[in-house]
């Protein structure tokens, strides 16, 4: 029987790269992203392998989000893998210069967004006893570093969502799994620095991160474990990074 796959996020990055993947593998897609002429492209490619459905989406629009997975065709109605990839990063700043827009963003995306697409999956695949969500969190929902603050805590929800998702389904086939990559080229840079492409390449200049290829991977590998195991997470950083030392001031001393 063939697998369908909701992928969201798929216009650029670990989102195509997954929908790439999972199509060469025959999986059946649903895929979503705001950029309707990127997903126009991505379907033309992939409809040659295997059935496509895609459709613009912004995730932070619940309406939108419940609309779409209630009014599916048929032949894609039955979930097998939610991929909640989309997300963003804005911003560098220290907390007391970020701009708050950014901040809501970033929430009403990486942590709205994924519960609106979960929460109108989920009763699905609990309902036929089959399913997994992978979720695309981040090294930065864990370690701290200076600028990370409301995305790394959006991802610190990520985290800790998918660990009470698997206390809730327990006792149910459905799997969960966090996902959590360090430094990886994408767009996200360009993103995260609004379209300055001089400030997105110097974060990867000299080094060798992560592909969206070596994500895609991953979330793969994870979905096609036998159907008694379960990834609670997987963290994968690129060679080239770790983790930075503490950090001590010698400023401002009494
Ligand atoms: P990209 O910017 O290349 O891709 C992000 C994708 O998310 C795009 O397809 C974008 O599509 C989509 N997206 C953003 N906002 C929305 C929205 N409101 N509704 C629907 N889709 C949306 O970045 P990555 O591929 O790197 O990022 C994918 C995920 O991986 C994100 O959650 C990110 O936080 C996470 N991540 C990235 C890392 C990195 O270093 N690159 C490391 C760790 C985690 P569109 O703009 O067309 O809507
Ligand atoms: C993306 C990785 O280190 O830029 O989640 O926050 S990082």
């Amino acid at each position: 029987m063939p697998r369908i796959a909701f992928i969201t996020g798929t216009t650029s990055g670990f989102g195509a790269a997954c929908a790439r993947l999972f199509a060469a593998n025959g999986w059946h897609l649903i895929l979503c992203g705001r950029r309707r002429e990127r997903l126009d492209a991505l379907r033309a490619e992939l409809a040659a392998t295997v059935p496509v459905h895609a459709f613009p989406l912004d995730v932070r629009d619940e309406a939108a989000v419940n609309s779409a997975i209630a009014n599916l065709p048929a032949e894609f109605a039955e979930i097998d893998l939610l991929v909640n990839n989309a997300g963003l990063a804005l911003g560098l700043e220290p907390a007391h210069r970020c701009d708050m827009e950014d901040w809501q963003r970033m929430v009403d995306t990486n942590i709205k967004g994924l519960m609106y697409c979960t929460r109108a999956i989920l009763p699905g695949m609990v309902t036929r006893n089959r399913g997994h969500i992978v979720n695309i969190g981040s090294v930065a929902g864990t370690y701290p570093y200076p600028g990370g603050n409301v995305y790394g805590a959006t991802k610190a929800f990520v985290k800790q969502f998918s660990l009470n998702l698997r206390a809730d389904l327990l006792g149910t086939r459905v799997r969960v799994t966090n996902i959590e990559p360090g430094l990886s080229e994408s767009e996200f840079s360009l993103v995260r620095f609004k379209g300055d492409d001089a400030k997105a390449a110097r974060t990867y200049e000299g080094t060798q991160p992560l592909r969206p290829e070596d994500i895609a991977d991953i979330v793969y590998w994870a979905a096609t474990r036998p159907a008694h195991v379960n990834l609670n997470s997987v963290e994968v950083m690129p060679v080239c990074q770790a983790f930075a030392p503490f950090t001590i001031s010698r400023e401002n001393r009494e």
